[in-house]
């Protein structure tokens, strides 16, 4: 694809603004850009104009100001861990990656304020890391915690697995410094707990998927280690069982419930089956299993104990049928180890249909029951992956093709009646058919049947105050 002159004017303006080594093109054949333009899910690959990769938010606000005058799109970048295809480039040749990864220090800890404020291109584990050091909990915490950066847990909103305790990445953050779509630079990193000053702004750039500006830094909420961390496995016999589990774990454990997942027999299946080094407890016997965490500031006996009152309790109730609680943090890692394979088992399996939803927790059950039917009449042979984080209502109701068919037929055929078929129950139920991934490029047509014309309408309002140009990714989340 050849280079217009004005596209090499930009990129010339880029490499004086960032250093030619952090403007990476096609130009140089042997540049491999798959890491940028392939989303996770190896769904899409798209092609870009450039990746620049700027080391602070001067530089940043700086690639904005190019890039908006020489009306070029932009998508910002993490770690690139995105289920909805919603950092990559599209096919055009002509969108700039804006990635984040080289900004990736700590500037501060405040034990006082219990905040820690960071570049965005910080690893999640590397953040979890430094406060695990300062004797401090950073608590959200994702399979892709190894990769994916706090700019993108803020970008989509990240859930993950402590939701049901802490809340989404939107309840932890205290603070945020975002350069906009004309490349100005919005120092809000305050770290206040209150602060009534008119509209929230931080609210509207976390969970905008890139589509308002970009985030460079952001100020988040930190909580004392606890003294102790438990996690047990329990075999339950229904979802109704399930959902009475976590009524019961509400009230032994209170604020101590630091995590509920959910996994069906057949998502364990295939976590015994691609990795047999695993250790898969009840799966077996049981069609479901629960992974339930107790954090306690007391004891570790206190926790144990609480933990046995709680199993107790469940089996006399009849909603848990076995469970084991972990004896060390070498076993209870095994255990989160197993919930956090599914996806990579998933993957491994092959191509398969997402649908991450949320319903009220109290109503999960009949919608699971309701929908199995629907969808297993309508396709005989689909095998369902349901598990997710149920202690948040939420789902991760997939599907993977029939034993022996051809995935891509299936990906190709089915995954829009299927959508169809499942988001239609979401609707009846009042749910949401993204519950953490967000929207990406995968959803956004999907969207104007699932949202009100009115939140639609003010979105797009929004979007058109914020960046009049749709520049910053655009055709992701909302079409204007
Ligand atoms: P990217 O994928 O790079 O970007 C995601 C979106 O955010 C894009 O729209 C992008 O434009 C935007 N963005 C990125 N950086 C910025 C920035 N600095 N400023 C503005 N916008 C930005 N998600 C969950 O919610 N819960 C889970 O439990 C979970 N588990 C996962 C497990 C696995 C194995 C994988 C692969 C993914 C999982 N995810 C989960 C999805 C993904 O990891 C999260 O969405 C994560 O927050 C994305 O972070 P990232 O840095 O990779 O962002
Ligand atoms: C998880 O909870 C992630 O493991 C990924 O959100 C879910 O792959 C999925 O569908
Ligand atoms: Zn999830």
């Amino acid at each position: 694809m050849k280079l217009t002159s004005e596209q090499k004017a930009l990129l010339e303006q880029l490499r004086s603004i960032v250093g030619a080594p952090y403007v990476l093109t096609h130009e140089d054949p042997a540049t491999d850009l798959t890491a940028w333009e392939l989303d996770w899910r190896g769904r899409e690959r798209g092609r870009a104009l450039a990746v620049v990769r700027p080391g602070n938010t001067q530089e940043v606000a700086a690639v904005v100001k190019a890039c908006a005058a020489a009306r070029v799109a932009m998508v910002p970048q993490g770690g690139n861990t995105g289920m909805v295809v919603g950092s990559t480039p599209d096919e055009s040749g002509t969108q700039v990656v804006l990635s984040l990864t080289r900004m990736n220090k700590v500037r501060q800890l405040d034990a006082g304020n219990l905040t820690i404020t960071v570049d965005a291109g910080c690893v999640l584990q590397n953040l979890q890391d430094e406060c695990e050091k300062a004797g401090f909990l950073f608590p959200l915490s994702l399979a892709s915690e190894g990769s994916c950066t706090i700019g993108g847990n803020l970008g989509t909103n990240a859930g993950g697995t402590q939701v049901v305790r802490y809340g989404n990445t939107r309840e932890l953050c205290l603070g945020l410094e975002v350069v906009t779509a004309q490349g100005e630079i919005w120092d809000g990193l305050l770290g206040l707990r209150k602060d009534n000053t008119g509209y929230d702004l931080r609210h509207l750039f976390i969970g905008s998927e890139g589509t308002l500006g970009v985030i460079t830094g952001a100020t988040m909420k930190i909580y004392p280690l606890p003294k102790a961390q438990l996690t047990a496995l329990a075999a339950v016999p229904s979802m109704e069982a399930a959902v009475q589990l976590l009524g019961l774990a509400h009230e032994h454990l209170s604020a101590g419930l630091t995590g509920f997942e959910v996994m069906g027999q057949f998502a364990l299946s295939l976590v015994a089956k691609h990795f047999p080094q695993q250790r898969v407890p009840f799966w077996q016997e049981s069609p479901w299993c629960v992974v339930l965490e107790n954090s306690d500031n007391e004891s570790e006996a206190h926790a144990r104990q609480q933990f046995e009152r709680l199993l107790e309790a469940a089996m006399e109730a009849g909603c848990v049928t076995d469970a084991v609680v972990a004896e060390s943090m070498a076993q209870a890692k095994a255990l989160w180890h197993i919930r956090e394979s599914i996806p990579l088992a998933q993957a491994q399996e092959g191509l398969n249909i997402k649908h991450d939803i949320s319903i009220n927790v109290s109503r999960i059950p009949a919608f699971v029951a309701e929908t199995n039917a629907l969808l297993l009449e309508k396709f005989p042979g689909a095998r369902l992956v349901t598990y997710g984080h149920l202690g948040d209502g939420n789902l991760h109701y997939n599907v993977q093709a029939p034993e022996g068919d051809d995935q891509k037929r299936f990906l190709a055929e089915e995954e829009g009646p299927m959508n169809a078929l499942v988001y239609e129950v979401v609707d009846r139920y009042r749910g949401s058919i993204s519950a953490e991934h967000g929207i990406g490029s995968l959803k956004v047509d999907k969207l104007p049947d699932h949202k009100s014309p009115v939140a639609l309408g003010l979105m797009r309002g929004i979007k058109q105050a914020l960046d009049p140009l749709n520049l910053m990714n655009p055709g992701r989340m909302i079409r204007g």
